[in-house]
């Protein structure tokens, strides 16, 4: 079986999904979500971008993937948009892998998508990782300022997880931090001690970011996190990632 030969197929045969999980503000209102794409293999059925992803970074095939996926999503949204979308949606963010990021033709191909579908009232936001912005740190900079200027906003995936300095984050165009999942599974009760969350917490509220809690899975979890400060989660809790027409159901029902 050859992932890398059948995934070259993938985008013309129309395998590659959308699923979007569910972000949820305080006070419980579905203020956005996380698009994670899955790849629906005509005989191995579902298979998630743990097993793909490093193989189009290394086949060179990941900026055609993640150019349909920016394109798709806008695409979407915006046919939402046309069908009725709630007001209190107002963000959906995607995850971007650090080769493509880097590419020279990333920017245009973002504006090239966003020219072919805006929507006024919700934003776009791009999803990168610590080490990437430290390991090209002038370049990442430009290309965060070109397409902040277009309206996307930046968050950080998985933070705490990587070797970003305080320095380089305040030097970042960034909007948003995710605190990342495996700070938040170990809070088992509402009186546990989280020291690294505290942390986090204090430096976005210094830095002036926003903040999301990934792999919020119980109540316990969920009400700890509110008492630190933290006014946005995503999370079994809330909701598993859906595919897309099981996700537009749900998103009408907030109206
Ligand atoms: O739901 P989950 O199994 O989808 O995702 C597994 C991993 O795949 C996560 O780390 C997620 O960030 C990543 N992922 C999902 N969709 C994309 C994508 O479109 N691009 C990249 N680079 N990573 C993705
Ligand atoms: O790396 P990134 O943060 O983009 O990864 C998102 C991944 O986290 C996806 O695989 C998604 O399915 C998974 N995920 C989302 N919510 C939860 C959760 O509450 N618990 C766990 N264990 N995984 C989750
Ligand atoms: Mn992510
Ligand atoms: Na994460």
């Amino acid at each position: 079986w050859q992932l890398e030969e059948g995934l070259h197929q993938a985008i013309h045969r129309g395998e590659l999904e959308l699923w979007f999980q569910p972000q949820v503000t305080k006070e419980g209102v579905m203020s956005g979500a996380e698009v994670l794409l899955r790849w629906r293999h005509p005989t191995r059925g579902l298979i998630s971008p743990l097993e793909f992803i490093s193989v189009a970074e290394e086949s060179g095939q990941i900026a055609a993937i993640e150019e349909w996926v920016l394109d798709e999503t806008m695409r979407l949204i915006k046919h939402w948009d046309s069908m009725g979308l709630p007001e209190t949606f107002r963000h959906v963010s995607i995850n971007i892998s650090p080769s493509h990021f880097m590419q020279s033709g990333f920017v245009s191909q973002v504006e090239g998508a966003l020219e072919r579908h805006t929507v006024a009232n919700v934003n776009i936001e791009l999803e990168i990782t610590e080490n990437l912005l430290i390991e090209n740190f002038e370049q990442a900079i430009k290309t965060m300022k070109a397409l902040q200027a277009k309206g996307i906003a930046f968050s950080i995936d998985d933070f705490g997880t990587g070797y970003s300095s305080l320095r380089y984050l305040s030097q970042l165009p960034l909007n948003v931090l995710k605190i990342d999942r495996s700070f938040v599974a170990p809070i088992d009760h509402e009186s546990d001690e989280t020291p690294i969350i505290d942390v986090i917490m204090l430096m976005a509220k210094k830095l002036g970011l926003e903040v999301i809690a990934e792999g919020v899975e119980t109540q316990a979890q969920r009400t700890l996190l509110t008492e630190r400060g933290c006014r946005l989660y995503q999370g079994y809790f809330f909701s598993k990632p859906l595919h897309h027409e099981e996700f537009y159901t749900l998103l009408k029902q907030e109206r």
